[in-house]
């Protein structure tokens, strides 16, 4: 029986990576006077690397700019990173970022079958905050119950942190939960906490492959729709993943 969904943020609540985070991290750049900007693509291919800050310390690597101690390169990289935060939560709270299709459909749907809602991410505690009080309101908290984030979780997906410390708070069995990513690093992380795992793609995963998912979709309303009851199946194990498919799973 599904006790519990347990939710991704970046990329499978909403395309924030793209839209948000590399935006704001341009923005803090900006604000220090650093000359260096993150495109699409060149954000696509630091995503390798989970963590904001992670993501800035390996990108100092390659930049001649960048101080030359690794003491000033982790100051600059925690200085950047609390600014881009809060540009993000400000970019958030000026325009939002929409949920993508059917993530307040199947919240809704989980809410009224009582099936708990969880998050397990490698984000930051604010940029939960900020994304999930823009869809859900100021009572966010109360529709998911348990949220573990960076803080919560340091060691960063692929590694299974995250997931096992959200089923544990949940007390419920990996058996009895799914989780729901985008990336192939938050599948290997679901995966290695022992949940299966329906994957939606994210625009910069569209082309990954997703070894071991139990389905892989472009989005959760793509037909046939991602229902409760096809969740219910997919833990049950009674659905072939290609039905439920856009891509069929490896
Ligand atoms: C999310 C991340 C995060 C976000 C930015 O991965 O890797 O680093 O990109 O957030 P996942 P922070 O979706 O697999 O959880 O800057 O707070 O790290
Ligand atoms: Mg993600």
């Amino acid at each position: 029986m599904l006790r519990a969904l347990i939710w991704d943020v970046d990329g499978t609540v909403a395309e924030t990576e793209r839209d948000g985070h590399r935006i704001a991290f341009n923005q803090a750049f900006e604000q220090l006077g650093l000359t260096w900007r993150w495109d699409v693509v060149h954000y696509g291919e630091l995503l390798k690397v989970t963590g904001g800050r992670e993501r800035l310390l390996l990108d100092m690597l390659t930049r001649a700019d960048a101080p030359a101690e690794a003491w000033q390169r982790d100051q600059l990289a925690g200085d950047l990173h609390r600014r881009k935060n809060l540009a993000y939560a400000r970019l958030i709270d000026e325009g939002g970022i929409a949920a993508r299709p059917g993530v307040l459909r199947l919240v809704d749907e989980c809410r009224a079958a009582g099936v708990a809602l969880a998050v397990a991410t490698t984000t930051s505690r604010s940029n939960v905050e900020a994304l999930f009080a823009s869809l859900w309101g100021p009572g966010w908290q109360g529709i998911f119950t348990t949220v573990v984030c960076a803080e919560d979780a340091p060691v960063k997906k692929p590694h299974p942190q995250a997931y096992l410390l959200a089923l544990q708070r949940l007390g419920v069995a990996a058996g009895e939960a799914l989780a729901l990513e985008d990336s192939p690093n938050g599948l290997v992380a679901a995966r290695a906490a022992g949940l299966a795992c329906g994957v939606t793609k994210s625009v910069y995963f569209a082309h990954a492959s997703f070894d071991g998912a139990a389905w892989v979709r472009d989005d959760l309303d793509a037909p046939p729709a991602m229902t409760l009851a096809a969740l219910q199946a997919t833990l049950a194990g009674s659905i072939e993943p290609s039905r439920h498919s856009s891509t069929p799973a490896a």
